[in-house]
């Protein structure tokens, strides 16, 4: 992408309205924009990010026998009078009527829903245990929306959805999406703390929280330090010892901590910092199979209710979380599966013929290499271009100026370490294609 053709409004000047530095960092790096209060346009660059945290996401929901769907925003009151949560969700749902008088909300969550699709759809054990998920925009009208994308009132959601016979094949569906989150953080580049959490309004009583840990968190957690030596490749390849290994280990929220009466880590070993809360699993057994009438034909010719569970996991959240974990004081630092493009080649003068042609050809060489590249051709300062490709974080920056070409090189710097190195522009483009 040649950046004389994109829409990247990146600002020097810190807004006022942001208080953490992931939003500051995702306005000034012109990743989003606000259009009322909690809802967030998302610019060409945040929505590259947001699109390839999606696609780890998918993978990992797909490696774990998930499989999606797509359900609709908008939903029926009626839906939500079946299960009872009409009237219990309270101010948070945004309702409103349509044309014919039809009372419609924009859904928060989809257990509802997809009870009654899967009721309609499933008829004996035959059809068990299936995990079904979806990525779709929700609409929770808090109260407080703030620091950007992290609490808004408008924001994209991984929620999936499991249905079993019997509360053994519900404890291995869980275990299934708990290990899928674990790989899921592990590639998106954060260290996530699983804690057991209270159930709120989707009910049940086995669930756990995945938080990040930054000091920007809403949450504050008490955990055993042993919990941050789990190494990365480890939860990258968790499996279901994994899960044993972490929630063997302690972590809870503050208000839950203060009611253990024992602590069981010792004193030196227990550590509290803040969290971002970025996944949520519940296990809720029969609570809305029941209250809307699904049932399926067992094996004996009896009927039962499936077992079931919900995972959510805050996919425009990450974005924001991401950034709290991994930027510096020049701007964002991102991880290598999520960066919006992988390299930033710079054209340090745009006006000389001899430097713009030997940087056309190297971008030309690496598109055909696959390379995603962010070109940065326009007639600008070379300290602007450093102070942009430094804000918006990708992972390597390719620079090529007429004094190096005098020399036959290039220059190669990589974001995370500030580390760089000339190298002839043959060896650059090997080395970021391999
Ligand atoms: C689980 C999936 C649920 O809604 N029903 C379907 C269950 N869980 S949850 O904890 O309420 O939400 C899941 C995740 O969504 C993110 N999230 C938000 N992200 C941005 N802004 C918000 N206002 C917001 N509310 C929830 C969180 O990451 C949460 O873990």
């Amino acid at each position: 992408m040649r950046l004389s053709n994109y829409l990247l409004p990146v600002t020097k000047e810190t807004p006022a309205d942001a208080q953490i530095v992931s939003h500051k960092l995702m306005l000034r790096a012109g990743l989003v924009r606000q259009t009322a209060a909690g809802i967030y346009a998302w610019l060409p660059l945040g929505l590259k990010v947001l699109r390839n945290i999606e696609r780890i996401v998918r993978e990992e929901q797909d490696k774990a026998g998930a499989v999606e769907l797509l359900m609709p925003t908008i939903q029926s009151a009626d839906l939500w009078r079946q299960s009872g949560r009409f009237d219990a969700y309270g101010p948070e749902m945004l309702r409103f009527v349509d044309r014919h008088d039809r009372e419609m909300l924009y859904g928060p969550t989809n257990e509802e829903m997809i009870t009654t699709l899967f009721r309609d759809a499933a008829k004996s054990y035959r059809d068990l245990p299936r995990t079904l998920y979806h990525i779709q925009w929700k609409f929770r009208d808090e109260v407080r929306p703030r620091f950007g994308v992290m609490r808004g009132r408008e924001f994209l959601m991984k929620d999936a959805y499991s249905f079993d016979l019997d509360e053994a094949g519900l404890k291995k569906s869980y275990e299934a999406m708990f290990v899928a989150y674990l790989r899921t953080f592990a590639r998106l580049g954060l260290q996530a703390v699983p804690v057991r959490a209270p159930t709120g309004p989707i009910g049940g009583d086995l669930s756990h929280e995945f938080h990040i840990l930054a000091d920007t968190g809403e949450s504050a957690l008490f955990y055993d330090a042993a919990i941050e030596d789990i190494s990365r490749e480890e939860l990258l390849s968790a499996d279901v010892s994994t899960i044993a290994r972490l929630t063997g280990l302690y972590a809870m929220e503050e208000e839950e901590h203060a009611k253990v009466a024992d602590c069981p880590v010792p004193p030196e070993r227990l550590r509290t910092r803040r969290g971002i809360e970025v996944g949520h699993i519940f296990a809720f057994g029969t609570k809305y199979s029941a209250a809307m009438g699904l049932s399926v034909q067992t094996k004996d010719g009896g009927q039962v209710h499936p077992q079931m569970g919900s995972y959510g996991i805050g996919v425009s959240r990450l974005v924001g979380g991401i950034i709290e974990a991994s930027h510096d004081e020049s701007g964002i630092v991102w991880p290598e599966g999520v960066a919006p493009f992988a390299v930033g080649l710079i054209n340090m003068r745009a006006d000389d013929d001899k430097c713009a042609a030997a940087a056309d050809s190297l971008y030309a060489k690496l598109n055909a290499a696959g390379v995603e590249t962010l070109y940065d051709d326009r007639d600008e300062r070379g300290g602007a271009k450093f102070a942009t490709m430094d804000l918006i974080g990708l992972p390597w920056q390719l620079i090529v100026g007429p004094k190096g070409l005098e020399r036959g090189v290039v220059e190669l710097k990589n974001r995370r370490t500030g580390e760089r190195e000339e190298l002839s522009a043959e060896s650059a483009l090997a080395r970021l294609s391999a």
